[in-house]
């Protein structure tokens, strides 16, 4: 890699280092910036990974839903020592393999329906160069000096350990056997900033969630931090430490900076201004150490604002263990969308468990909360509704009689539902966020059991009463139709085909929502079932 850092222009880093700054101090500040990890390119996606990436994504919809401007980062890690060892097995470069799985990552999310905004590869020059620069000028005031590294590492999590933290020589996390090195390394100075993070962590409790996450960064800082080991000279595939180039940079110094750097840093400073810092870094608790330590000592190391939010969810495991390729329990995504679609794969993710803990992947578990929410809440109440209204008014939904409580009542329940939405989501909340949905939709369910409508449609002097039920349970599916597009963007597009209308438009909530007569005069169609019923047997 040739990079030449001295033809790199200035940037804005001269900008006040309050944390609060951002926030609050930093006017140019105008959008709401989530970011997911950037994961590692030795393999393929499994449905770990796409576990943040789905949440990420929900919540990113869900901001855009209600009006705000929204920037959703993600990409590929593609430095280090693991990428190098997997390119050589796989006898190809570094940047040949890199090249060769990030399509594959891509064709996921695509699948997915991940609506990033930007995917940042960490061997793009936009990256790199801010990347040195920013070292450099920790260098330059003191903040990183050369010594002897000695101690355990772990390949496959590109992590140093204490001595003590590592049993039988074997990692924590992965359980197989860490390296000991002994180098020339250049180290930042993370000492220096221990009581700082104190600091930070007592006077802003949301930096680190949720709360078991603060508490287990706050002990590990209190016991004392160590200068951390920046560099490596046993392997060339990074960036070079730019006044030393035998060095290259620890994988992660390089890579916590793609959310800075994606977002302009050292090259744009009127875009770095009206995003950084971060809203929401979204990660594993297993990468926990580098977003809520390292991380914010880098920043105040650079006098940069700190990101508000660093979220750490739990495992999705098997056999009581982290899912992953290197345990050789990764599930693609693609087995699941298979079965269940791309709206039933992110429904289940988001769903089931409560997001911060573990949660176990079962089949069984996702297909029989597929049957009973998307298959039979859902998806029968579209059909038989399409199917009423097909019937008694010839497909078109008719114009509404007066209303009563049952139907004032029904409004109401839309109404709660998207407030409770709103305040789950504002809480990283996706699952209570959805459940919240789902008891408007079976509150839908029995106002139509309450109202029978194939009762009233016997009778003709209630013809009036069944366009009012008919018309109201329309308009109701148009309001789930908005509040699902955040889980289910493409279920959502589907039912709104089925009752003639344009999928969600920019409209804010607050105006999309309310119920009215829209609908009145529209052509419906009953369509294929959105959510066909999942056999059991065929998820064996
Ligand atoms: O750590 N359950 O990349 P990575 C839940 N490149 N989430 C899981 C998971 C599981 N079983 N397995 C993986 C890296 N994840 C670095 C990140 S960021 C500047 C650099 C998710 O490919 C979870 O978000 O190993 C975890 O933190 C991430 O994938 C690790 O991805």
């Amino acid at each position: 890699m040739n990079i030449d850092i001295t033809s790199y222009p200035d940037k804005d880093i001269s900008r006040d280092t309050d944390r609060d700054a951002g926030k609050d101090g930093n006017p140019s500040k105008d959008i709401f910036y989530v970011t997911t990890p950037i994961y590692y390119v030795n393999d393929v996606p499994h449905i770990g990974h796409a576990y943040t990436t789905v949440n990420a994504d929900f919540l990113v919809r869900f901001h855009r839903l209600v009006g705000e401007n929204v920037f959703f980062l993600t990409g590929t890690d593609e430095h280090g020592q693991k990428i190098a060892q997997t390119a050589e097995v796989n006898g190809v470069s570094p940047i040949e393999w890199a090249d060769q799985m990030v399509p594959r990552w891509r064709d996921v999310w695509e699948r997915l329906e991940i609506s990033y905004d930007d995917f940042i590869r960490t061997t793009e020059e936009r990256h790199t160069r801010p990347v040195q620069e920013l070292v450099q000028r920790l260098y330059d005031q003191g903040d990183i000096y050369l010594d002897t590294y000695t101690g355990p590492y772990c390949v496959a999590c590109e992590a140093f350990y204490q001595p003590s933290e590592i049993i039988d020589n074997l990692c924590p996390i992965h359980e197989r056997p860490v390296e000991w090195l002994e180098e020339q390394n250049y180290f930042f100075r993370l000492s220096a900033y221990a009581d700082r993070l104190i600091e930070l962590y007592q006077t802003h409790p949301e930096f680190v969630e949720p709360e078991i996450r603060r508490n287990e960064v706050f002990s590990f800082v209190k016991g004392g931090l160590q200068d951390l080991s920046i560099s490596r000279t046993s392997f060339s595939w990074g960036v070079p430490i730019p006044w030393d180039p035998k060095h290259v940079m620890y994988v992660w110094i390089d890579a916590l900076q793609n959310y800075t750097t994606a977002v302009g840093h050292g090259r744009d400073p009127e875009r770095f201004a009206r995003t950084w810092p971060a809203d929401l870094h979204l990660i594993g608790k297993d990468i926990l150490r580098q977003h809520a330590v390292i991380w914010p000592a880098m920043l105040m190391a650079a006098g940069l604002d700190l990101p508000k939010t660093v979220f750490a969810h739990g495992f999705l495991t098997v056999g009581g263990k982290k899912m992953s390729k290197t345990n050789l329990t990764g599930i693609s995504p693609h087995t699941l969308v298979d079965t269940f679609g791309s709206d039933g794969y992110r429904y289940h993710f988001l769903r089931e468990g409560t997001f911060g803990q573990d949660g176990a992947f079962s089949w069984e578990a996702m297909a029989a909360r597929y049957n009973a929410d998307l298959a039979n809440d859902l998806g029968n109440l579209v059909s038989r509704s399409l199917a009423m209204t097909t019937k008694n008014f010839d497909a078109v939904v008719p114009h509404p009689g007066e209303p009563t409580q049952l139907e004032e009542d029904l409004r109401a329940a839309a109404t709660r539902a998207a407030a409770e939405m709103e305040a789950r989501v504002r809480k990283l909340d996706p699952a209570g966020a959805l459940a919240a949905v789902f008891d408007f939709v079976r509150a839908v369910n029995h106002y139509i059991d309450d109202t029978a409508p194939w009762k009233l449609a016997k009778e003709p002097d209630q013809r009036e009463r069944l366009a009012t039920v008919l018309q109201g349970v329309c308009e109701a599916i148009r309001q789930i139709s908005i509040l699902i597009s955040p889980a289910m963007p493409s279920a959502s597009r589907r039912i709104r085909e089925q009752l003639g209308i344009d999928p969600v438009d920019e409209r804010p909530l607050s105006e999309s929502l309310p119920a009215g007569t829209s609908l009145v005069g529209k052509k419906v169609t009953k369509g294929t079932s959105i959510f066909p019923r999942v056999e059991v047997e065929k998820t064996d």
